[in-house]
């Protein structure tokens, strides 16, 4: 398949042995995706945020756009690979987590499965701050092929 874009949010809310610190997991993470022969074309600053959901524990949250030459399922399958190597284990209580990867949006629109594994645009990318405020910084105008709005006019919608 020819190379396309995929916009991904990362988050970290534990400290991982040898990286340290979320912010740390985070720039490590970024380093992983080039190792695994993927092109990290822009990456946003890493903020801090309020957890949401059943956490007390703040999390470092930033957002990348990369391009290869993977499907949809297949970048999932590696992004998967590469939490699990940073400690992150499937079925993990959402409270706690070393390394999260989510696809949020693809150059070529929507993407969905029968077995809704993946659904692109991201299901809750529109509801959460973490995600649009550093989507907004490196993808102003990317537009939600969902709702027609750039991911600006979103993250404004929101008050960010
Ligand atoms: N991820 C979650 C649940 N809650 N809260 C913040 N602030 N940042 C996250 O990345 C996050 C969250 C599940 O993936
Ligand atoms: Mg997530
Ligand atoms: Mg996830």
């Amino acid at each position: 398949m020819p190379e396309t874009r995929f916009l991904i949010a990362l988050g970290s809310n534990q400290r991982h042995v040898r990286h340290g610190p979320p912010a740390r997991v985070i720039s490590a993470a970024l380093t992983a995706l080039e190792q695994k022969g993927l092109t990290v074309l822009k990456y946003s600053a890493t903020l801090s945020s309020r957890p949401v959901g059943p956490s007390n524990r703040a999390y470092a949250n930033a957002a990348a756009i990369i391009s290869t030459g993977l499907r949809p399922d297949e970048l999932l399958t590696l992004l998967k690979s590469i939490e699990s190597r940073f400690g992150t284990r499937r079925g993990q209580p959402w409270s706690r987590r070393v390394l999260d990867l989510d696809i949020i949006l693809w150059s070529e629109g929507a993407f969905s499965e029968d077995n809704p594994r993946l659904t692109i645009p991201h299901m809750m990318m529109r509801e959460r701050a973490f995600v649009l405020q550093p989507a907004a910084e490196i993808a102003p105008k990317w537009r939600d092929p969902v709702t027609g709005l750039t991911i600006a006019q979103i993250a404004s919608r929101k008050g960010l």
